[in-house]
């Protein structure tokens, strides 16, 4: 009967009958609420109607009906926000081993960067079944990442990363939406997530001949100098990056942070912000002389460098120099000319 008439987009993931049951719980008890509210008005209305030569009657207030009407949407609106939370926290926290897909918006369109190297313009490939994490920025406003289908929306911000993440259900073609009005031709700003059958999309994983990000990230550490300071044995002017992602960082300031994306991100772009503790502010800031993407592709090459968060990943970067970072990625600095 409803055939051509979806109340809902499709659910195609993990994510997306946990909204919908959030969601329509929140429909009933405002349909319930309206409904007891109308109800009472026509009651009251006609009970209490003024009548000729009847006088009107003084009522007091009542303890128990008072406490009764507070106590009651107190435990409904307990209920809407622990429910709320587990679900904003779900969806909110990627799971450690999710597959990454690194996301640059610009007006207007999505370009995807898988880990593994593939690129992509306004369409996404992605298996069913496996927890896929979009780490996001944009190179000019703020566009948002939008797929009904995976109940998935996340504001895309220059200047930072934004993650989010989702394990499609089913395979087919979703809808990508920017959702956040960013210009002129912000309605043109879509495009396609794909979800194959794992077999199929390795068959197309194979398809592209480029090696992984992080092996391109390698490539732009060493063309702009980073490993002359940054070196693996410890003995540089700049920290070792060896095992530094997702561990605390000691800095010169006396805070502590994590090394997550934003900070590697941080720390490429603008040196001097977040120093750690024990080296010499010898390092120059990027910001400008990188692209997004060869940001991208550093992060993606630190992360390498600690396999124990990044299973599997260290190996596969650690010789192959991906062919494609030389077309995109034109730094003319050589080795020890920068960066120290
Ligand atoms: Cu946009």
């Amino acid at each position: 009967m409803f055939d051509n008439f979806p109340l809902w987009p499709q659910r195609a993931s993990t994510m997306a009958g946990n909204v919908d049951a959030l969601y329509i719980f929140l429909i009933i008890v405002c349909g319930l609420m309206t409904l007891l509210v109308f109800t009472a008005v026509i009651y009251f209305a006609a009970r209490y109607r003024y009548r000729q030569g009847v006088p009107a009657e003084q009522i007091e207030g009542s303890i128990p009906l008072e406490v009764t009407w507070s106590v009651i949407p107190l435990g409904v609106f307990m209920v809407i926000f622990l429910w709320g939370a587990v679900v904003f926290f779900q969806s909110r926290t990627p799971p450690r081993d999710a597959t990454e897909v690194y996301v640059v918006a610009k007006q207007w369109m999505w370009k995807l960067e898988h880990a593994e190297g593939q690129r992509e313009i306004n369409e996404l490939h992605v298996p069913v079944g496996r927890d896929v994490k979009l780490i996001m920025t944009s190179q000019d406003v703020i566009h948002s990442f939008f797929v009904p289908a995976f109940r998935m929306k996340q504001d895309v911000v220059p200047g930072r990363y934004t993650v989010a993440w989702f394990r499609a259900t089913k395979p087919g073609t979703y809808h990508l939406f920017c959702t956040q009005y960013c210009g002129t031709q912000h309605s043109g700003m879509i495009g396609d997530v794909v979800v194959m059958e794992p077999a199929q999309y390795e068959a197309w994983m194979s398809g592209a001949p480029t090696g992984p990000l992080s092996a391109a990230g390698e490539k732009i550490f060493a063309e702009l100098g980073c490993a002359t300071c940054h070196r693996s044995d410890g003995t540089g002017r700049g920290p070792n990056l060896h095992g530094v992602f997702g561990k605390p960082v000691a800095l010169e300031d006396g805070r502590t942070v994590t090394a997550d994306e934003n900070y590697l991100r941080e720390c490429i772009l603008t040196p001097g912000d977040k120093r750690v503790k024990g080296f010499q502010p010898i390092m120059p800031p990027f910001q400008g002389l990188v692209s997004e993407e060869q940001v991208n592709a550093l992060v993606a090459y630190v992360k390498s460098l600690s396999p124990s968060t990044q299973p599997g990943a260290a190996t596969t970067s650690a010789a192959v120099v991906a062919p494609q970072a030389s077309g995109k990625a034109s730094p003319k600095a050589t080795e020890g000319s920068q960066g120290n």
